[in-house]
């Protein structure tokens, strides 16, 4: 393996960074895999020195793509999250940014036709059993990353790739809310148990003592606050039928507090030992659902836009994340979120 070199494309998605490859590129047992992508990225290392990852679980990701066969869809994508400091190698939980490459890599490896102009391709979300659609900017039937969009957390400019959502509800936990209640009580503190594509546990910053806005650096640097934040995620798993979850990525723990510039609430998000320098996409998702539902910590601090097409900003340590919930019936119908992409290096690995 280390001595042919392995194809793989390196993209930023949305926030986040990883490789991308094609499923026939990589082992096809599963432990196999697990011990090339360790190798690839460093891991465990704290600096992940020995291999490609950035020495933050946001850019310690990667995607695994295939053509599917189901009806109506082009792909299939698998998430993996490469633990930065232990040799774990997850596909416990979905993810939004790294998706966001997942598009133009499928284009650009011949697995789907580009028109003219944008190109719609419809991913399986292997992760959670679940489709998303993006829209791939690609001018004469060639991908193309250069564009005007710009996301909060991402220097510059690229082209947009919007992405739209049906039925993510209960993606990993079998209900949008698993214990049924708006709200529950752990550990004295008022918490929203919540899936809308992604496990999280919103709970109000001032519970914990903190404001919200507090750099992450500042919130990491807090060990009480870790701890105590560590004590309520390992009760909640099991209710949010997550099993035991000291191993996993989720759920994620995102505190809320009142919108400090035009949006609908502040967050910080732990994801769930590092605090996130923004928010996933699918946790922002699930913090906006939170905020529209009849109670909880998020719906009675949130400003709620009025009609049927409800644009919520989500602000976060490096600015806001629009999220586009479509209502019908008091219901959420559809979420749709903009991001954009780039790919950095196209060759083969070796680890
Ligand atoms: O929630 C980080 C990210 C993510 C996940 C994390 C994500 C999502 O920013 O959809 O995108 O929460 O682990 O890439």
């Amino acid at each position: 393996m280390s001595e042919r070199g392995v194809p793989c494309m390196w993209m930023r998605g949305g926030t986040s960074k990883g490789g991308y490859f094609l499923a026939e590129d990589l082992p096809a047992d599963s432990s196999e895999r697990e011990a090339f992508l360790l190798r690839l990225m460093g891991s465990p290392d704290a600096r992940q020195i020995d291999g490609l990852g950035g020495a933050n679980p946001l850019t310690s990701k990667v995607a695994v793509v295939t053509r599917s066969t189901r009806p109506g869809v082009d792909i299939d994508y698998l998430f993996l999250q490469v633990f930065v400091d232990r040799p774990i190698v997850s596909d416990a939980q979905n993810c939004g940014n790294i998706l966001a490459g997942v598009g133009p890599f499928a284009i650009e490896r011949g697995l789907v036709g580009a028109k003219d102009g944008r190109t719609d391709v419809r991913i399986f979300m292997e992760n959670t059993g679940q489709v998303a659609t993006a829209t791939v900017f690609t001018p004469g039937g060639q991908v193309t990353y250069a564009g005007d969009t710009a996301i909060d957390g991402v220097p510059g400019t690229s082209a947009a790739v919007p992405i739209a959502f049906e039925d993510v509800a209960g993606s990993s936990c079998g209900a949008l809310l698993p214990t049924g209640n708006p709200w529950d009580l752990i550990e004295g503190v008022s918490v929203t148990l919540i899936d809308n594509g992604m496990p999280c546990v919103v709970l109000r910053a001032a519970d914990l003592g903190v404001s919200g806005d507090e750099p992450p650096a500042t919130l990491e640097a807090d060990a009480d606050l870790r701890k105590r934040l560590e004590a309520i995620r390992l009760k909640a798993g099991p209710l949010m039928n997550l099993g035991d979850v000291p191993e996993k990525t989720v759920p994620k723990m995102t505190m809320v507090s009142p919108a400090r510039k035009s949006g609908a609430i502040s967050t910080r998000t732990f994801i769930p030992h590092r605090c996130h320098s923004s928010i996933g996409v699918f946790g922002a998702v699930s913090v906006a659902t939170a905020c529209l539902l009849p109670a909880g910590p998020a719906a009675e601090l949130a400003k709620i836009p009025s009609g049927a097409e409800k644009t919520l900003s989500i602000e976060h340590p490096t600015g806001q994340m629009s999220v586009v919930a479509t209502m019908e019936d008091e219901q959420i119908k559809r979420v749709a979120v903009l991001r954009t992409a780039r790919k950095l290096f196209d060759g083969l690995v070796f680890a």
